[in-house]
């Protein structure tokens, strides 16, 4: 199954941290990363008193559950030293499951497609660029990429 993950960083080495998650995510059971979009530097959404992150969206194949795969982004977290402080706290690392094919789920630890993904920039740039014109997802942010504020994300050379 292809999942596409969002991955944040603004605490740190940010180029570092998200090389650390590429790597564990690598190392991930019956997983294999598929692409990954270009690194963007982005103001913070939400809780605005911290500092810009990096960005990037990651396309998986895995036989990983999506609570599977969400436990396993969990970890890295974890391994990685994520605190949570409070909501919207700067993070080292931050791993998102955004997408699992078509499927739904509504839980309390799980809501998929992540119900902002529309609403972030920070999400729908670095996702525009892997998921343009793929034949695995049919839940569309096209209207929501071409409207959508892009000024304050900006691709790393
Ligand atoms: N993540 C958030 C809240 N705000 N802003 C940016 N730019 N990037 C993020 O990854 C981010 C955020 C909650 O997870
Ligand atoms: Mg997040
Ligand atoms: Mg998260």
């Amino acid at each position: 199954m292809r999942a596409i993950l969002g991955i944040g960083t603004n605490i740190g080495n940010r180029e570092e941290n998200i090389s650390l998650a590429l790597e564990s995510l690598l190392r991930l059971p019956d997983t294999s990363v598929v692409k990954v979009s270009p690194m963007y530097e982005t103001k913070p959404w939400g809780y605005i008193q911290q500092d810009n992150f990096i960005n990037v969206c990651v396309m998986l194949e895995t036989n990983l559950s999506p609570n599977a795969l969400l436990g396993a982004c969990l970890g890295i977290e974890s391994a990685m030293g994520r605190l949570r402080p409070f909501k919207n706290s700067p993070r080292i690392i931050d791993i998102d499951v955004l997408l699992y094919e078509d499927v739904e789920i509504d839980t309390k630890e799980l809501k998929i497609p992540h119900p902002f993904i529309r609403e972030r920039p920070f999400v729908l740039v670095p996702m525009h660029d892997i998921i343009y014109n793929n034949k695995f997802f049919s839940y569309d942010i096209s209207d929501s990429y071409e409207k959508c504020d892009k000024s304050q994300i900006i691709k790393r050379i």
